[in-house]
């Protein structure tokens, strides 16, 4: 009989250990690093958009996760109205070059091989491009031997018309335009900065090497408070560019669209104060003052940290206080945040609460005219149960899907009309002033290189 017993016990122990074994194992994989992919991943916008702005604005712009990019890796990556081959040298550092051979056209980007430490070498017939200057090379270990080459071109592309030039005896649809020239192909600045690679992009040739302002390292605001990178959201909307970023100067739009806490609770909600200034503003810092003593220190040091002369141009602060409301009633303070968002498609988010410390990452990457991608990436405590960090950004994406449901159903007004009297609209005609900035040049460009 106590036998009998003994091996159930012994068995019900062994099942409970390997059961929990498993969910440790699962929660464990699930949540340790959390990654949301939009499971549909296109809703094409069907609605007249109206004319807009250039779809693909000047500045730094995500293109990858670092871990998605080994060394020898190579990509082809269409966006931001360009094709262009991404790869990671043997020498770790990641290149970005124009995707297409100077010989005949082949795709670099598509069965290209990593040579020579640092070249890619076309899959056609075999050319290689140094990834540092983007020179035609001969394959040759670390000594670099320019390839020189001759330019041909068609006399009439379209109708190929005989060559008539001084050879009147030749019948060649092709003409000599250049001898023994370099070939070059156009390389792009790319950055690889806490875990994601980033490219420069502007319509102004000039300043295809010259970025007017640098992403943030935050790796000091990450170790000293002790946190972690617990996974990102990745989601498709379609809409214009810039009416993803403007939500955030848009203050108003969170009491209708970001109230709601859980769907099937409705006597608890979030009440959201919203400020919205530009960082060149003379008084920012003023406007920007927080009550409470802690958070406000929080919120200086940031900015005496990242906001330098240089880049206040090109910044737009948000600060963004969040509290639940109980039975609009009893409100419970949640969070302070301070956003820096730089450049067009960039935003840094740095929440400051008693309960917990947290930052997000936003990245936005134009794919076509009215297709974004939107990568949020969230940072938290090292101490926060996995299961938490992941509902809060699940809690983030869900504040998305309010959004995305208006995005992907709105127009792009060229003509607005605004209530200067508020506060509100203030913002977003200050903000749509200070994102024009980023079209310098943009639209002549894509005119040039697209057919819609
Ligand atoms: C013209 O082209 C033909 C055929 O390519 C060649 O045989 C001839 O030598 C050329 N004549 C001159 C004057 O270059
Ligand atoms: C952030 O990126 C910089 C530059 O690549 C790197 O030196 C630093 O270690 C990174 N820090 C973290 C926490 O990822
Ligand atoms: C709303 O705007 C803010 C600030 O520009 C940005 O961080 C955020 O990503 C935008 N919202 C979404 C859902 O993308
Ligand atoms: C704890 C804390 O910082 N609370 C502040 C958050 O923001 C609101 C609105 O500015 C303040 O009233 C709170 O004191
Ligand atoms: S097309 Fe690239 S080598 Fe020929
Ligand atoms: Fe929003």
């Amino acid at each position: 009989m106590t036998i009998i017993l003994d091996i159930l016990s012994v068995n019900i122990w062994t099942a409970v250990f390997i059961i929990l074994t498993i969910l440790y194992f699962i929660y464990y994989r699930k949540f340790r690093i959390f990654i949301y992919d939009q499971p549909e991943k296109v809703t094409k916008g069907k609605i007249r958009r109206g004319k807009c702005p250039p779809s693909y604005p000047n500045g730094w712009f995500w293109l990858i996760d670092s871990y998605n990019l080994a060394q020898g890796d190579v990509k082809f990556i269409q966006n931001c109205g360009r094709d262009v081959v991404l790869f990671r040298g043997y020498n770790g550092k990641p290149y970005v070059l124009e995707a297409y051979c100077a010989h005949i056209g082949g795709n670099l980007g598509v069965g290209g091989k990593v040579r020579d430490i640092n070249c890619i070498e076309c899959p056609f017939h075999g050319w290689i491009y140094d990834g540092e200057t983007g020179t035609c090379v001969f394959p040759d270990g670390e000594n670099k031997v320019l390839r020189k080459l001759d330019t041909f071109e068609y006399v009439d592309v379209e109708r190929c018309t005989p060559c008539t030039s001084d050879n009147q005896t030749s019948t060649s649809y092709l003409q000599k335009i250049a001898d023994q020239q370099e070939i070059t192909l156009k390389t792009y600045e790319c950055r690889e900065m806490n875990g994601s690679i980033f490219v420069w992009f502007h319509a102004n040739e000039q300043l295809r090497h010259k970025p007017l302002y640098e992403l943030f390292d935050i790796t000091d605001e990450i170790q000293k408070n002790n946190m972690e990178v617990r996974g990102e959201s990745i989601n498709y909307i379609n809409c214009h560019i810039q009416e993803i970023p403007e939500n955030g100067s848009d203050v108003r739009h969170f009491d209708y669209l970001h109230e709601s806490v859980l769907d099937s609770i409705s006597f608890v909600k979030f009440k959201w104060k919203v400020l919205a200034e530009r960082a060149i503003t003379p008084n920012m810092r003023d406007l920007m003052a927080h009550s409470h003593p802690k958070a406000h220190a929080y919120k200086m040091h940031l900015f005496n940290k990242f906001l330098t002369e240089d880049n206040l141009q090109y910044i737009n602060i948000i600060a963004l206080d969040c509290s639940l409301c109980f039975l609009n009633k009893y409100e419970i303070f949640l969070f302070n945040t301070t956003g820096f968002q730089i450049g067009p498609s960039i935003v840094y988010l740095f929440l400051w609460s008693p309960y917990f410390k947290l930052t997000f990452f936003h990245t936005l990457t134009p794919l076509e005219k009215f297709h974004q991608r939107v990568v949020h990436r969230i940072i938290t405590s090292k101490w926060m149960p996995y299961w938490l960090s992941a509902s809060m950004l699940m809690g983030e994406v869900k504040q998305l899907y309010a959004d995305m449901k208006i995005w992907n159903n709105k127009i792009f007004t060229e003509k607005l009309n605004y209530n200067l009297k508020s506060y509100a609209d203030k913002c977003l005609h200050s903000y749509r002033n200070w994102y024009a900035q980023f079209y310098d040049g943009c639209y002549e460009r894509e005119a040039k290189s697209l057919s819609w």
